[in-house]
């Protein structure tokens, strides 16, 4: 009988303790997001921690959970994290009912891990930064102190209160106490995200108020016919709202345009300067249209997009400061392109001197950057993936070498130099999609960027290429439709479509991995017809 009520007690005493501990790192997480939220939003815990592992991820993780959650890997990252901490805390909360101390300290190394993990990242703006995660750690550790006090009246070895409370009303005093605590990390985390949107505020206004310049050169008009009325074909224009999003940034960086500044400095620069945005929107601008693609796009992926872009000619403000290219004799052949957030991409000093368009957009579609892509300027170079070339929130440009100095995904075993590879894409069928017999209308896109889609062929099982009817073309840096018009007859049928770009040469048939400097191959997908 004895035996039947201590083992219940333990049970009852456990999960009393877990739920001690849930709630002891709920205030902790919710004190530091309340911190943060007064002291810089980008040193939250969760936000900090999640981007030490994206740094220490390895580059074929990282490109898996890109893949496999797409857009969402944040959000899986951050799950993740949190369903780490919940496991943690149920076991210091159990931990803490027979050993108050060793509980509470258990709560305060976590703060250690976090303060760690804030001083760790590029963006780090200082000390300050630990604040967050060593609050949040203090306020955890007493609140699982108190709780596993209430939870264990009379059983706690070195408990001075040690009321043997007898069941009920001892309980109820337990749970008054959790309710509390509850209420309060509740309170807290609410006022953390008010003060944290307050702080992007002045961002927030700083964009609204942005009125775009019209463009000394504008767009060359796009002949009618880029688009094709296909059902299920991708825009030619990719809206703001549908364009693909891959960075690392687990908290959006919010910068105010009117405190921007874009320093240029480095080997060769003969008149380093910074610039305002001012400044920049008072130098002539230029408008293009240009497609953007990132390296972990699979074959037939969806990390492609297409958009009109506003920005300065990069070559021109390089020019001013006195830099030449390489081939004229210029001392750097790398410019390094570092955000705010600390994010650091290489290009080829040749490539954006070269007389393409590479920009520092201001606008995206008409509207200023979105914050998402990179308010208020980013880096484009036509023809190069997005990791070395699309540097968003940009506030850095440094000449140098490739010799001298490998940025973010370099360190993470990518290739230096990334020029985008000629893909096309079916958009429609879908894959495994079923049809009538009759006449199927096969469509997508292809894109070579710098050489242009001069030919985009479909084969049908194992049988001869055909040449697919191309849309018109906008240019040499944008993608470009084409469309098929295919006799459907029963049975089950592979697609595979290959383009060939400017330079004649044809899209290979060679399947690579993303890594290290893009996939190829060609796009198929299996469709039934009966
Ligand atoms: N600051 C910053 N800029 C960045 C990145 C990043 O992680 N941080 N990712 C790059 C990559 S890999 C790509 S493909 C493009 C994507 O730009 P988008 O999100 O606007 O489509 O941004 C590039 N610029
Ligand atoms: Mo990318």
């Amino acid at each position: 009988m004895r035996a039947v009520t201590s083992f219940r007690s333990t049970l009852v005493r456990a999960a009393l303790g877990a739920l001690a501990g849930l709630l002891a790192a709920f205030m902790a997480l919710a004190v530091a997001e309340l911190v943060a939220g007064l002291v810089r939003p980008a040193a939250g815990p969760v936000t900090v921690v999640g981007g030490a592992v994206i740094d220490r991820t390895p580059a074929a993780v990282k490109d898996f959970a890109i893949r496999t959650f797409g857009e969402n890997d944040k959000i899986a990252l951050q799950l993740g994290i949190l369903a780490v901490l919940a496991l943690i805390a149920v076991g210091l909360g159990i931990l803490a009912v027979s050993h108050r101390r060793a509980g509470a300290g258990g709560v305060l190394l976590f703060g250690v891990v976090g303060a760690a993990a804030a001083l760790s990242r590029p963006d780090s703006t200082g000390t300050g930064d630990a604040l967050p995660s060593v609050a949040g750690a203090v306020a955890g550790a007493l609140t699982l102190y108190l709780l596993a006090t209430e939870a264990a009246p009379g059983l706690v070895p070195d408990g001075a209160d040690g009321q043997a409370g007898t069941g009920a009303w001892s309980r109820r005093r337990f749970f008054t106490a959790a309710g509390v605590a509850a209420v309060a990390a509740a309170s807290a985390g609410a006022l953390g995200r008010y003060f944290a949107g307050r702080q992007g505020q002045g961002a927030v206004a700083s964009r609204d108020s942005l009125v775009l310049p019209e463009p000394a050169s504008p767009a060359p008009a796009v002949p009618a016919g880029v688009q094709l009325k296909v059902p299920g074909i991708t825009a030619f224009t990719t809206p703001n709202s549908d364009f693909y999003r891959v960075d690392t940034a687990l908290t959006v960086p919010k910068v105010d345009a009117g405190t921007w500044r874009l320093r240029i400095h480095g080997r060769g620069v003969a008149r380093p300067r910074t610039y305002t945005l001012d400044q920049l929107l008072a130098r002539p601008l230029i408008e293009r249209d240009i497609t953007l693609t990132c390296v972990s796009n699979e074959v037939g992926g969806p990390y492609i997009g297409n958009a009109r872009w506003l920005g300065v000619p990069l070559a021109d403000l390089l020019e001013e400061a006195g830099v030449r290219p390489p081939s004229k004799g210029g001392r750097a052949d790398q410019l390094v392109a570092r955000s705010v957030d600390g994010m650091t991409l290489g290009s080829p000093v040749e490539d954006v001197m070269d007389g393409r368009d590479a920009l520092l957009a201001v606008g995206m579609n008409g509207k200023p950057l979105p914050f998402d892509h990179g308010f208020p300027v980013r880096m484009l170079v036509p023809g190069l993936y997005g990791y070395v070339s699309a540097c968003k929130w940009i506030e850095d440009i440094e000449l140098t070498t490739f010799d001298a100095y490998d940025p973010y995904w370099v360190k993470r075993r990518w290739a230096r130099r990334a020029p985008i590879k000629t893909q096309a894409r079916i958009d429609t069928p879908k894959p495994f999609a079923r049809h009538d017999a009759g006449t199927v209308t096969i469509a997508g896109v292809a894109w070579a960027q710098r050489r242009g889609i001069t030919r985009v062929q479909i084969r049908i099982d194992d049988g001869p290429w055909q040449d697919a009817d191309l849309a018109a073309q906008a240019g040499v840096d944008t993608w470009r439709q084409w469309s098929y018009r295919w006799n459907a007859t029963p049975g089950g049928h592979h697609i595979t479509v290959r383009a060939t770009d400017g330079t004649g040469q044809v899209q290979t048939e060679q399947r690579t991995r993303t890594i290290p400097d893009g996939a190829s191959g060609r796009h198929s997908v299996f469709v039934t017809v009966t």
